[in-house]
């Protein structure tokens, strides 16, 4: 379990102490049954409400800033699509893998991805990343009833914290867009960033042609001292609930 996990569980529990103490005496003692009022939010109330306020700090801030990426980046150069000894004209297909080896064990807290590409055509692009585990997400704008006319992804990064969606972007979709809703990449959340990332791509229309050129793994972590306050906050109440088993 990670941080975020187990400060989503203190915060939880303390809710629910919450709830608990608005209720009437003697419908609290029955809820409780050999928990005290006094052990709850008694004398040690105000250092639990310091613990809980540690947390939540600790616990919110991240989501508004990304501070300590781990970045894993590699530069391309792969045709859109791949060559086809067949058809040196080729149009239309997949392009190559590109390929990004994650060494380390980690677990992913937020995920965003910068790629850069040429192409003569946006619009003719499905762009897909595919985690360790073969899950598949389609990141960009692709509804294929809706043309818009434009060249490139220059400096593209998903991010699901972004204001603008990709459907409201425009070539060369410079700057930072969240991909659309269902293709999320908070579905990576929680696993482990280790092992094989595949960016693909579709080009799904003849005649524009380009080439892949960028490709970026950002992995943004809690900033260590919200993962201290969160950990200085548990480490609190453990120690409250503690104190109060003892005094029973
Ligand atoms: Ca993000
Ligand atoms: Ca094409």
């Amino acid at each position: 379990m990670d941080a975020r996990s187990i400060a989503q569980r203190i915060v939880a529990d303390a809710s629910r102490d919450s709830a608990e103490a608005a209720l009437p005496l003697t419908r609290r003692r029955k809820l409780s049954g050999l928990r005290s009022q006094s052990n709850c939010f008694g004398g040690v109330g105000w250092r639990r409400s310091i613990a809980v306020f540690l947390i939540g700090v600790g616990f919110c801030f991240p989501a508004f800033a990304d501070i300590a990426p781990v970045i894993y980046s590699q530069d391309f150069d792969l045709p859109i699509p791949k060559p086809d000894i067949s058809d040196p004209c080729v149009s239309k297909g997949w392009m190559e893998d590109a390929i990004i080896q994650v060494p380390h064990h980690f677990t992913i807290y937020d995920l965003n991805v910068g790629i850069s590409l040429t192409h003569t055509s946006a619009f003719d692009l499905q762009i897909f990343l595919k985690g360790p585990t073969n899950e598949k997400i389609c990141l960009n704008r692709y509804d294929f009833n809706e043309f818009f006319k434009g060249e490139n992804y220059k400096g593209t990064v998903f991010d699901d914290e972004a204001e603008v969606p990709i459907e409201e972007g425009k070539p060369p979709f410079a700057g930072r867009f969240r991909p659309e809703s269902g293709n999320l990449l908070e579905s990576f959340d929680d696993q482990d960033a280790y092992g094989t990332w595949r960016l693909q791509i579709y080009d799904a229309r003849y005649s524009d042609t380009g080439m892949f050129n960028h490709l970026e793994l950002i992995f943004n972590a809690p900033e260590p001292a919200s993962a201290l306050l969160m950990t200085f906050g548990a480490t609190s109440l453990t120690l409250l609930r503690r104190r109060g088993h003892e005094r029973r």
